[in-house]
């Protein structure tokens, strides 16, 4: 289906849901989106006063909504907006009216036995790609723009929203269809009676594409940290204060802090919003070789804790004896992760900046009189930041549907770059490059299907 073809659900339903959330609240807000909208608003509402009787496009209106029967539910203000010129692009009314369960409930029920049907989960922002207000991209931007809930998601999802990625999407697209264009050329006209491009020619404008469309889909790890967060891992041998430190960055008496060994059985899992990066800090069970069968369970999933983790810190007793070779034991063992070596208890050892001279990457702190922690934070964040995406321009991938089409669109260049230089007929060239362009086509929406919005809408909540 193309964009042109795209009209409302099929139907001439009037929808109907409370937008704001669930629950009490001082003012709670219902949407009808479609042709009925005005008319039903008007059936159902009296003026306050003279001056209020008429509703014009997006003035608010104060007044009363009555019952069938003609008693009044509640005190409301509403406002009506023409078809063309509202949310979805059909004709729209908003009632507000006060934020109690049953009030809402009696104006829902009104409505629907009225003739208005219930919308289902993302249908307005639905409406609003099929009547062609927004691209697919913006229609998923609403629904990380909700659910944001540190500085940085909403930032990049706020761009998305705005249109800067599906606009970047665009212009790649376009740049990939001049190369299509050419292409298909010798396939037109055999003779040369047109001037081709030479292959080098060709080679060279696909391989421009194919970096910036590489660059787009690499910005997914940090993405994927936007969305999902950045996670943190405390770990260590039993006793190295993991569960103090923990606490303390949770600024709250989480964990369990005891002198015995083995404290902490099973991970504990916080958030924590770290200068507005998002970061799910867990604290892990005490890594040893021996111990009872409940901590050997607690090491399995604090090992499958660390390979999950973007970030371990790694804490060290440095009071215990034999740290050092204990700490070269463990660090083999986790060769593969990110570490942030930290020394701990620094105020029970008399000297430990000579302790610690043969391993100058470790931060030395004590979780007991807080030596070290500015430091050990400023650095978390350092680290952190080393991992994020460049946020300034919004070019962010932070959907794995996103992801998938751009690793497709990437997966079909490299293929026609390959028949292209082994001279293969056009035909087959255009054929792998058009399916990248419709690739980048299902990213925006420029051609979609029902089951890519089912699996957009299906996330979205009822009234969004
Ligand atoms: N002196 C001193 N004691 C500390 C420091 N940090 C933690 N402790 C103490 O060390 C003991 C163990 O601390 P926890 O935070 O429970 O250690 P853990 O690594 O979580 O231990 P397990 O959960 O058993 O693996 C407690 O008695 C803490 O009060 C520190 O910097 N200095
Ligand atoms: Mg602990």
């Amino acid at each position: 289906m193309s964009f042109q073809e795209k009209k409302s659900s099929g139907d001439d339903d009037t929808i109907v849901a409370v937008i704001t959330p669930p629950g009490e609240g001082g003012i709670a807000a219902l949407r009808l989106a479609g042709p009925k909208s005005l008319a039903l608003l008007n059936r159902f509402y009296r003026p306050a006063y003279h001056k209020h009787k008429q509703f014009s496009p997006f003035l608010l209106r104060y007044g009363y909504f009555t019952a069938a029967g003609g008693e009044i539910i509640d005190e409301v203000t509403a406002v009506y907006m023409p078809a063309g010129d509202s949310y979805t692009g059909l004709e729209q009314a908003e009632i507000f009216c006060h934020g109690g369960r049953q009030v809402v409930r009696m104006l829902l029920d009104e409505l629907v036995r009225a003739g208005a049907r219930p919308a289902e989960p993302g249908e307005f922002t639905k409406l609003a790609f099929l009547n062609g207000r927004i691209d697919l991209t913006r229609a998923e931007a609403v629904a990380d723009m909700v659910a944001a809930n540190t500085e940085v998601s909403l930032r990049v999802s706020r761009e998305h929203l705005l249109g800067a990625f599906s606009r970047h999407i665009d212009n790649l697209r376009r740049e990939l269809i001049k190369i299509i264009a050419d292409v298909e050329a010798s396939i037109d006209f055999p003779d040369e009676e047109i001037v081709t491009p030479e292959q080098s020619e060709l080679l060279a404008a696909l391989d421009r594409v194919l970096e910036k469309i590489e660059e787009l889909a690499a910005s997914y790890t940090g993405g994927r940290i936007v969305r999902e967060g950045f996670q943190v891992a405390i770990g260590g041998r039993p006793n190295a204060g993991k569960s103090s430190l923990f606490n303390l960055l949770l600024k709250q008496e989480r964990a369990l802090v005891t002198p015995a060994p083995g404290t902490t059985r099973d991970y504990l899992s916080e958030w924590i919003d770290l200068e507005g990066i998002a970061v799910n800090l867990i604290d892990t069970a005490g890594l040893r070789e021996k111990g009872s069968a409940v901590e050997k369970s607690g090491h399995e999933r604090a090992l499958k804790i660390f390979k999950n983790s973007d970030l371990i810190i790694w804490l060290a007793d440095l009071s215990s004896r034999g740290w050092k070779r204990r700490l070269e034991e463990d660090l083999k063992r986790l060769e593969e992760n990110i570490i942030m070596l930290v020394g701990n208890k620094i105020d029970l050892v008399k000297d430990y900046k000579k302790t610690i001279v043969a391993c100058p990457e470790m931060l030395p702190v004590s979780c007991l009189t807080g030596a070290g922690l500015k430091k050990l934070k400023s650095d978390l964040v350092k680290r952190i930041n080393e991992k994020m995406p460049d946020l300034t321009s919004g070019m962010v991938v932070t959907s794995v549907r996103h992801q998938q089409k751009l690793e497709q669109a990437i997966k079909n260049i490299k293929s026609a770059r390959k028949k292209i230089e082994s001279e293969e007929s056009p035909e087959f060239t255009a054929f792998d490059l058009n399916l990248a362009a419709k690739a980048l086509d299902e990213i925006t929406g420029k051609v979609y299907n029902e089951q890519i919005l089912e699996e957009i809408f299906s996330r979205f909540c009822i009234g969004k």
